[in-house]
């Protein structure tokens, strides 16, 4: 089997929900030394992007996505070690989380994960975050970075009323604010008065970085 192959094996086992099967082929794909890289963003989260468009286009209903979501994390769990391996010391100390009201976590779960590869300390509030925790933790914790994800439509307006809070509180020069997720836009970042947004895991990893060369 040629290394494309066990890639589409990977990414059918995410659009069928196949959490055993995703294992397998993830698996393989180590066995047989791809890149996990690779495997996560040529297999796992191509097979997501398509569960998603089915779901959109009334194919799937949301019992489906949360299959696919399941196959995925159990497939993310084998590439994990892989991908973070040794503890460095610390470059930067970083917050991150899901929005109130927004159950969305493995994109923000992959940025942590990359964020922690890099060699960052990274604290994760975890999903449905109300904006004062987020505050609380930035006053508390004192990152250098607060990383926001949000993939609903409905619920990116909470990124705004988190950087809104922290004005308010006076700690909003004492830490660079980021948002992400699927419907954010550098035009949303902009109108909100976030320091970055970055599309995908790596671009945020370079963020992070030249946003605290500054
Ligand atoms: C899996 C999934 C779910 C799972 C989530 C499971 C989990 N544990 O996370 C479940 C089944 C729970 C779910 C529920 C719902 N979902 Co849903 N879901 C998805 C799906 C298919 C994939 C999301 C995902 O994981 N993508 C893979 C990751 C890798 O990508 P990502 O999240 O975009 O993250 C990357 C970047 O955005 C970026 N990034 C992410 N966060 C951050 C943060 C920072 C700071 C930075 C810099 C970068 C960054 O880096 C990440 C890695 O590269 C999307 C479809 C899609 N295309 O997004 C729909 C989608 C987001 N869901 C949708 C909907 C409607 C819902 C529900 C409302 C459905 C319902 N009727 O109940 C509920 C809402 C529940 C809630 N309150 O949150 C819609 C949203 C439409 C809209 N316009 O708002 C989508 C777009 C599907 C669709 N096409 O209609 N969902």
């Amino acid at each position: 089997m040629t290394g494309e192959e066990i890639l589409a094996e990977v990414m059918n086992a995410v659009i069928e929900g196949e959490e055993e099967l995703a294992e397998k082929w993830v698996q393989e794909a180590i066995n047989q030394q791809i890149d996990p890289l690779e495997v996560l963003n040529n297999g796992l989260t191509k097979g997501i992007e398509i569960v998603g468009k089915k779901f959109a286009d009334g194919y799937y209903f949301l019992p489906d996505m949360l299959l696919g979501a399941k196959a995925m994390e159990r497939g993310i769990g084998l590439l994990e070690p892989l991908l973070v391996g040794e503890k460095r010391k610390a470059a930067g100390k970083v917050i991150m989380g899901t929005v109130e009201g927004d159950l969305h976590e493995i994109g923000k779960n992959i940025v942590v994960m990359m964020l922690k590869t890099a060699g960052y300390q990274v604290n994760d509030l975890g999903v449905d975050v109300p904006a004062a925790r987020f505050v609380e933790a930035v006053r508390a914790e004192k990152p250098q970075v607060v990383g926001i994800s949000a993939l609903l439509t409905t619920t990116i307006a909470r990124q705004q009323e988190i950087i809104e809070l922290l004005i308010e509180e006076g700690l909003r020069k004492e830490v660079k604010v980021i948002v992400g997720g699927a419907p954010i836009n550098q035009r949303w970042a902009d109108e909100i008065g976030a320091d970055g947004y970055a599309e995908d895991a790596m671009r945020a990893v370079d963020l992070v970085r030249n946003l605290l060369k500054n």
